[in-house]
């Protein structure tokens, strides 16, 4: 086994990896930028290194850096997190040249995945379902049009290096067409150096679903089942939970099986993810691969039982998964909801600053990953994640109460966060009966939208019993000390009624 393995990255996943690495009895080495000096994942590292100025083109995208590192501290491993390098086929390459693991996918894998045409092309090869379009990309606007006949309006453009919605167009009209595919085109080499897109059937409100695999060097592959991440913002999900709650056992197997062919097609080791559009007739079409452990791998965790980040670490050094398909069952239900500093009130802005004071929820079935400590000064300079809020009971309701009083509990002061944002789309309706899709935020804006009037009103109450001494008035639930502000007594509180 690895001796010592050097952690890539920063935050709450910085902080779950070192904790793996301990039980599994290997020191960590934690890198660290200007601003990070006093960061929260370094109180999990055996030794710590400071790799460069603040932005991260200086610090933590800092391949060489990272590998001297690495080298220089007698690393024999790297774990990348998500984000960063986590992806990036020529630091895996470095990272292989220089006789170092690393902990993911290997290079080649990692450039087949990250090219959307190509693992179109892999793995329809092993007939699983593609959105229907083209199959390579053209010079020639004549071949859009051709392929957007075909298929029917409306189409979607996207860049084939691209992910997370960058480069991509919804064209509803032939008359559209051409500066759409020149748009695309334009972003695409802005965003990912190369000007490569293509065009396929846009689908109208569609579900996201996605397999965790894992599959080892020795031809060992299982699906961890699946995680629904529907609900998002701008591409940013931001609820997650497992089971979904459209998918019955049959479909769970299908898409579980698709799932592990397009890793194999794709020689792909370690673990990774296969997402998945399904439609109103709940047909699902293979839409990308993430080559790395994702923010949401915690709701798998809870209902499997299967410690990923661990799995990970132990396929990287060779060893075989130890169970098989029939083994992995979903105990209970999961769901995680992303603690952002934020401001939904203006435009979710983010909303770095110093934390003033922070309750972190427990209880039953809680588990919150957090990258953040009272006092923190989340810096401007990378994504305003602060922690992971993951609940888990044995059914799906009691799963959503869990998470509503957890929200309810979580005070962070000092930064804006979208903790009541949260508690809006968890409490609506629609979500509670499971009834939602990719669109679900934009659909339900005006419900979800914070409202101005009603905090004004209670900054004033706020202040007033603040003036007035009568505390704990206002709940009952604190236990009022005289160290304490009224703020710190009341936790999260809103007026509502309108
Ligand atoms: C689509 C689509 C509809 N039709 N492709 C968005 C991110 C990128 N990874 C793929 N995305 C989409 N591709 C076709 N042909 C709708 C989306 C999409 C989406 C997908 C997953 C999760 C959230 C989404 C939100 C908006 C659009």
């Amino acid at each position: 086994m690895f001796k010592k393995i050097l952690i890539a990255n920063r935050g709450e996943i910085a902080v779950r990896v070192a904790q793996a690495c301990h039980e599994l009895g290997i020191a960590t080495v934690g890198v660290f930028s200007t601003v990070d000096t006093g960061s929260k994942h370094l109180r999990f590292m055996d030794d710590s290194v400071w790799i460069g100025d603040s932005p991260p083109q200086t610090s933590y995208l800092n391949i060489t850096r990272i590998v001297d590192v690495a080298k220089s501290t007698g690393a024999d491993a790297i774990h990348p997190g998500y984000g960063f390098l986590a992806e990036n086929a020529e630091f895996a390459r470095a990272c292989e040249d220089a006789g170092i693991t690393f902990i993911g996918p290997g290079s080649n894998a990692l450039s087949l995945v990250g090219d959307k045409i190509a693992s179109r092309n892999t793995v329809k090869k092993v007939n699983v379902p593609i959105i229907p379009g083209m199959e390579g990309s053209s010079a020639d606007i004549d071949d859009f049009r051709s392929m957007a006949e075909t298929i029917g309006y409306p189409v979607i453009v996207k860049a084939s290096l691209g992910g997370g919605g960058k480069g991509m167009r919804i064209i509803r009209s032939d008359a559209e067409l051409a500066d759409c595919v020149a748009a695309g085109q334009r972003e695409a080499q802005s965003a990912f150096g190369d000007s490569t897109v293509y065009l396929e059937k846009y689908i109208e409100k569609p579900r996201h679903i996605e397999f965790q695999v894992l599959r080892d060097h020795h031809g060992n592959v299982v699906h961890l089942c699946e995680r629904e991440c529907s609900i998002q913002r701008r591409h940013q999900k931001i609820v997650e939970e497992t089971p979904s709650p459209v998918l019955d056992a049959q479909l769970r197997h299908e898409m579980g099986e698709a799932a592990k062919k397009v890793i194999t097609a794709a020689a792909y080791t370690n673990a990774g993810t296969v997402e998945f559009l399904l439609d109103h007739q709940r047909n699902f079409y293979f839409l990308e691969v993430n080559a790395r452990v994702q923010v949401e791998h915690p709701i798998t965790e809870m209902v499997t039982g299967v410690d990923i980040v661990r799995q990970q670490i132990k396929i990287a050094d060779g060893c075989r998964i130890v169970f098989s398909q029939g083994d992995v069952q979903q105990n209970g239900h999961a769901m995680e909801s992303r603690i952002y500093a934020e401001d939904p009130h203006q435009q979710f802005m983010p909303s770095p600053g110093r934390i003033l004071y922070l309750n972190e929820p427990q209880g039953p079935g809680i588990r919150v990953d957090s990258g953040v400590y009272d006092g923190w000064n989340v810096p401007p300079h990378y994504d305003p994640i602060l922690s992971k809020l993951i609940a888990w009971a044995e059914d799906r309701e009691h799963c959503i109460a869990r998470m509503v009083q957890a929200l309810e509990q979580y005070t962070i002061l000092g930064i804006r966060t979208n903790i009541d944002f949260l508690s809006r789309i968890i409490t609506a309706t629609a979500f509670r009966k499971g009834d939602y899709h990719t669109h679900f935020i934009d659909d339900h804006e005006q419900r979800l939208m914070p409202k101005f009037k009603h905090q004004r009103v209670a900054l004033v109450g706020a202040a007033l019993i603040s003036l007035t001494g009568k505390r704990g008035q206002l709940s009952s639930k604190s236990a009022a000390s005289p160290q304490t502000t009224p703020w710190q007594e009341v936790g999260r509180w809103e007026l509502s009624g309108d």
